[in-house]
């Protein structure tokens, strides 16, 4: 499996399944969810009303709408309370229920954008690790999915994804 880092938006990533960082609503918000809301048209809000939410590091998967995207996998990372609340944990657990999710639908390219680090107040560092590290244990059993992209919309959050990728193992470098 490959993973692959790009500075971009999400919205306009043509692959199979598109990670939409969400709340536990699943009803929409700001910053990628608001997006990936805006881009995808009324049919996505509609579809996650059916869904009744979702709990934070689950995920639940919809239909792409008007995305280039196939399917939305929505997951509501941790909100960051200073790390001893289970939230490297839990950021693991929405990396890992994406993977599995669009796995289990068969896709081949997923594409991520950086889950808890807006407005949710992750610290990038230890989520950039996080990420790349679930992703490379998943790897390991991965059958459809063959390429994940890690979509940074900044270049802060691109160096610290292309950093933790140069390492064999994430945490011993940094
Ligand atoms: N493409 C890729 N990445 C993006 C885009 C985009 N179009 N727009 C923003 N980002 P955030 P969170 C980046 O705040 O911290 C919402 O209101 C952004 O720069 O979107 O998980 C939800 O409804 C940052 O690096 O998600 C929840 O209430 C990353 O995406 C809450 O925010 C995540 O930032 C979730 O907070």
């Amino acid at each position: 499996m490959k993973i692959r880092t790009m500075l971009g938006d999400i919205t306009k990533v043509s692959c199979d399944a598109i990670v939409n960082a969400a709340n536990t609503s699943l009803l929409g918000g700001g910053g990628v969810d608001g997006a990936i809301h805006r881009a995808a048209g009324p049919g996505l809000l509609e579809e996650c009303r059916g869904l009744d939410g979702c709990r934070t590091g689950q995920a639940k998967i919809t239909q792409g709408y008007d995305l280039p995207a196939r399917y939305v996998i929505h997951t509501p990372g941790p909100i960051w309370r200073g790390g001893d609340d289970g939230e490297a944990g839990l950021l693991a657990d929405s990396y890992r229920n994406c993977l599995e999710l669009a796995e289990s639908h068969g896709c081949r390219a997923v594409a991520f954008p950086s889950i808890s680090t807006g407005v949710y107040h992750f610290p990038l560092e230890e989520a950039s690790r996080i990420a790349v590290g679930t992703i490379r244990d998943f790897a390991g059993r991965a059958v459809s999915v063959q390429e994940v992209i890690l979509v940074a919309f900044d270049a802060r959050t691109k160096g610290y994804y292309d950093r933790a990728l140069e390492c064999d193992q994430g945490p011993v470098c940094f």
